[in-house]
């Protein structure tokens, strides 16, 4: 039965970075996920006839959170619903799901790498049907919703068995439960050499996988263990937990670090890597040997010529702006033409659409390329395994080869969490406040060179996003970027990303803290970090 339920505007709903994140508790107040849910639907004009993909990583409150969705889509007159059995998608495959099946867009239920469980967080993103997430003017368009909303329809039904593939119906709605792995599997293998990865495994080559009890362990499983022969036990952590095992799903150095401990033993395997909540963040390390994300896509975008999907070419290359600068100058090398886009993956859609860019990355971890429109996590890492299978040599010797051809960008991020928010907005506002006076001035011994806010101008639609990120670059190749996160959900988390240049190979074995020591003082005295939030430290250095 259908009913119309009246309700108001609930304050605060408002999509960030990467979709609407909250506490768990928030979302399971009453109405809560009703209510944005039905302003997604008023926001991009009604779901009627649509056909919606839709799941998320598993988390506390996953499968109820689907119910809702579905009975939402139902009463407002949505044709299809595609759903990942047990309402598991990973967030790419839900990203290759809605291209391959031509959905209209999808939801995917994720706080990505945020902890789960009831006390931890969950999230709702709403993706359009290029696969990607809501560009800046659909996710306005939906936060309007909110602010008027004044009634929400929901089919009140049993709920639908999610365990069991196959048809079944909600009111007039098809529902479509689906392999989670299947079709993305399938896709991973158009794209590598599986051959070849397959030989590597052969040769004795080892490797974990740190699925972080969350969504990405199935496909793992499948992937690396069955079909590419890696030896059972490649992947670790690899059965999705609601509340990722008590963990916090963040594949960095600090969150994995059963694995990096690992990976600087004597018998460590060849190769380590994790994967975060949803499926969309990689890391990668080798044996004594971590390597950025930014690095990570500098050396994709080096080697992308090993790699089958871009026997043709890369169509350009595309970074975050905070993400280091060392894809810049691969893309220099090879005349390939580069972009610098505002943080969120959002920004990549209308590149990757048009094939400016068929490589992009972040140093959040992120790392995809044209074959969805979300970044891809398992993807990075059959990425790296299939250059590894062409080159045969440690990820240690790749790092070397590389920085010794184009230099060692140092990169480190600095977070303070939970910052008090108006101590963390009073500190960008000064910091602001200043830019202009900046350059030409001198700090722990470093000339301020430039200084500026950045904002972007998408080159396909001409939209232009103000306030993504104070940018100060110092003498000696060295920049430092203030900004606030867009996924946090308590207070506010200031990020600091410090990063220098280095091109003598004497110097490419320093540890990045002690290599960015004096760019990360400058960053403190500049910004006033310890008077202004009452840290002495950052919470996290990535
Ligand atoms: C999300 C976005 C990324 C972004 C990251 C960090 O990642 O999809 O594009 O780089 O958040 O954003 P912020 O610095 O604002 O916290 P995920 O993996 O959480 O979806």
């Amino acid at each position: 039965m259908r009913k119309f339920i009246p309700t108001k505007p609930i304050e605060g709903q408002k999509p960030g970075t990467s979709g609407l994140r909250k506490k768990t508790r928030v979302f399971q107040q009453p109405g809560y996920l009703e209510n944005f849910i039905q302003s997604v639907w008023n926001g991009i004009g009604g779901v009627g006839g649509k056909t919606l993909v839709i799941g998320g990583d598993g988390r506390f409150f996953n499968e109820q959170a689907i119910q809702t969705v579905l009975a939402m889509a139902a009463a407002s007159g949505a044709r299809h619903a595609i759903v990942g059995q047990n309402g598991l998608l990973s967030t790419p495959a839900a990203s290759h799901l809605i291209r391959l099946r031509k959905a209209d867009g999808g939801i995917i239920l994720s706080a990505s790498h945020n902890p789960g469980g009831e006390n931890g967080d969950f999230g709702v993103k709403y993706n359009v049907a290029n696969g990607g997430p809501a560009p800046e003017d659909v996710t306005a368009r939906i936060f309007e919703a909110t602010q008027t909303i004044e009634h929400y329809d929901i089919l009140r039904a049993p709920p639908v068995d999610l365990s069991v593939l196959g048809e079944t119906a909600l009111g007039a709605m098809t529902i479509e439960i689906v392999d989670p792995v299947r079709d993305y599997a399938a896709l991973m293998e158009q794209l590598f050499d599986f051959a070849k990865i397959r030989a590597l495994f052969q040769s004795g080559f080892t490797m974990r996988f740190d699925a972080m009890h969350a969504v990405t362990g199935p496909y793992a499983t499948a992937i690396l263990e069955d079909t590419l022969g890696a030896a059972p036990g490649t992947v670790l952590n690899g059965v999705p937990s609601p509340d990722f095992g008590g963990g916090h799903p963040d594949p960095n150095p600090i969150w994995a670090k059963e694995l990096m401990e690992l990976m600087h033993r004597a018998d460590a395997p060849d190769l380590g890597a994790a994967s975060d909540g949803d499926g969309d963040r990689n890391m990668i390390v080798g044996r004594n040997c971590y390597v950025t994300p930014s690095d990570s896509l500098a050396v994709l975008a080096a080697n992308a010529g090993l790699i089958p999907a871009f026997a043709v070419g890369l169509g350009g290359v595309a970074r975050s702006m905070p993400t280091s600068q060392a894809v810049d100058r691969v893309a220099e090398a090879q005349g390939l033409r580069c972009f610098e886009t505002p943080t969120g993956w959002k920004f990549f859609g209308n590149l990757l659409d048009a094939d400016m860019a068929s490589l992009c990355g972040e140093e959040s971890a992120g790392t995809g390329s044209n074959h969805v429109r979300e970044k891809d996590g398992l993807w990075a890492v059959l990425a790296w395994l299939n250059i590894l299978a062409e080159k045969r040599c440690s990820v240690a010797e790749l790092m070397q080869a590389h920085w010794a051809e184009y230099g060692r960008n140092y990169y480190s991020r600095h977070d303070y969490e939970a910052v008090d928010s108006a101590a963390a907005s009073d500190l960008i506002a000064a910091l602001r406040a200043r830019l202009a006076d900046l350059p030409g001035t001198h700090v722990q011994g470093l000339s301020v060179l430039k200084a500026d806010e950045f904002g972007y101008t998408d080159p396909i639609d001409g939209s232009r996003s103000e306030g993504q990120g104070l940018r100060i670059w110092l003498s000696g190749g060295g920049r430092m970027v203030f900004r606030l996160s867009g996924t946090g959900t308590e207070g506010a988390t200031l990020r600091v990303y410090l990063e220098r240049l280095e091109t003598d190979p004497d110097k490419f074995g320093d540890d990045p803290q002690q290599a960015l020591a004096d760019i990360i003082a400058a960053a403190d005295q500049l910004a006033g970090i310890r008077d202004r939030t009452g840290r002495s430290a950052p919470d996290v250095r990535t």
